[in-house]
């Protein structure tokens, strides 16, 4: 009686779980995986016949090289211009008739500016180069009519200048006022000489022994003042202009 029951028991329970009838593993109806999130942003495929052109005829996998744009003949026509490059489809000048030039670097224009001479003034001291320039302005430098400046790289360097220096220019004169010539600020030497009166006394001040050359040092007799004659000595850069 005990075993008909436990027989009658396991048929009911393998008609409501049919997988366990087949090994113990419950599969639920359906995509084992769950759901899905859905798939939004993907191109649609193109239409038929219009898939992405193949440049080139290269062999399979390798991609051959475009050939390099080229220019219309008739579109090169620019200004003032005798000869010209085409570089990536695009007519650059290279020929500039003469007279003329690119300056602006707009090819459109062509060779736009008339050649000029001019004296710049790079360091902007006031006074020009001494020699003209005839290239392409540079942009942030004057231009003037003066061309008087021995030195146009430094602005301490010019006509009229009218102090002295103890430092070599670049080219290691002294010529700072562009004379033509290195003029020491003081030439006198000391000679000893010396006035008294009830007010006191005068020293004539100079260089012992002799001047030194521009930018040496030198020992210069100082007048003491008050009474004395006795000069004082002080070692001084010789200064020129
Ligand atoms: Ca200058
Ligand atoms: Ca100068
Ligand atoms: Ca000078």
């Amino acid at each position: 009686m005990a075993r008909r029951s436990a027989l009658v028991a396991f048929v009911a329970l393998a008609a409501t779980f049919p997988a366990l009838a087949c090994g113990g593993l419950v599969v639920p109806d359906g995509d084992p995986a769950g759901p899905r999130p859905s798939v939004s942003g993907v191109a649609s495929a193109p239409p038929s016949g219009s898939a992405p052109p193949i440049v080139g005829t290269g062999s399979a996998g390798v991609p051959s090289v475009p050939p390099a744009p080229t220019c219309d003949p008739a579109k090169c026509e620019l200004p003032h211009v005798t000869a010209h490059a085409c570089r990536e489809g695009i007519c650059v000048p290279v020929v500039c008739e003469a007279g003329f030039q690119d300056c602006d670097g707009d090819i459109w224009n062509g060779c736009e500016a008339a050649v000029v001479e001019r004296y710049a003034d790079e360091d902007g001291d006031g006074h020009g180069a001494l020699t003209a320039t005839t290239s392409c302005p540079k942009a942030g430098v004057a231009y003037v009519e003066s061309h008087d400046d021995c030195d146009d790289t430094n602005a301490l360097v010019r006509p009229n200048q009218t102090a002295y220096f103890t430092q070599p220019r670049a080219d290691g004169s002294f010529d700072y006022d562009c004379s033509g010539a290195d003029e020491p600020r003081e030439s006198r030497v000391y000679r000893g000489t010396c006035l008294c009166s009830d007010f006191g006394c005068s020293l004539g001040e100079g260089w012992f022994v002799e001047a030194p050359a521009c930018g040496a040092m030198g020992t210069w007799a100082r007048a003491p003042g008050g009474f004395s004659c006795e000069p004082l000595r002080e070692q001084r850069g010789q200064a020129c202009r």
